[in-house]
């Protein structure tokens, strides 16, 4: 049997942030793993409508066992592991907007979520459960993510981590901050319990 596929996707920095955790640990992260899986990681652009389609057309393409969608969360102090993902954006110029036209409200993430919770505080990794993405492009990319996988009834997993700042981005703003190295274990460990392996 081949290993199983799994995408992991972050986000390019945006909003004056010269960096962004998750585009660059789902990069290294597929760059150098020890999960018996295939691994491919991205880094999404943060712009309306493109980011959606970037994940669609690589769920399309590839079908992996596990689609793992980050982004950043300022000022969070946890791994937060989002529950829902809705059909709904809302920043800059793009107000009330549907993400796609034509697709339900709202779906449910199919990890579990408080399991996992559970497995990264157990292993000293911040973590809780969210219900709500926000309605940016994190949502968007989670949503889309869902949509793709619902409506072509691909057997893909799709889920998303919001991750804190780096130690280095909160300097000096007395925000919350975590290790890179911790927000890499956690996502290595959600991986690994996802793929029945930790
Ligand atoms: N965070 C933003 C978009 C990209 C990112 O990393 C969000 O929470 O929607």
């Amino acid at each position: 049997m081949s290993a199983p596929s799994v995408l992991i996707a972050g986000f390019e920095p945006f909003g004056g942030d010269e960096r962004n955790p998750s585009g660059e640990l789902a990069l290294e992260i597929a760059a150098a793993h020890t999960l018996k899986a295939r691994v491919q990681g991205h880094a999404l652009p943060v712009v309306f409508q493109e980011a959606s389609r970037r994940i669609q057309s690589l769920i399309k393409r590839d079908e992996p066992e596990i689609a793992l969608l980050t982004g950043l969360a300022a000022g969070s102090s946890a791994l937060a592991l989002e529950r829902v993902g809705v059909n709904y954006f809302h920043e800059g110029e793009h107000r009330d907007e549907k993400i796609i036209l034509d697709a339900p409200d709202a779906y449910f993430s199919p990890f579990p979520v408080t399991q996992l919770v559970e497995a990264l505080r157990s292993e000293g990794v911040p973590a809780r459960a969210s219900l709500s993405a926000g309605s940016y492009c994190c949502n968007e990319v989670l949503f889309a993510g869902l949509h793709t996988a619902a409506s072509l009834g691909l057997k893909t997993r799709v889920g998303f981590v919001h991750l804190p700042y780096l130690p280095k981005q909160a300097e000096g703003r007395g925000v919350d901050s975590m290790p890179r190295a911790l927000q890499r274990k956690g996502l290595e460990l959600i991986l690994a319990r996802l793929l029945g392996a930790g």
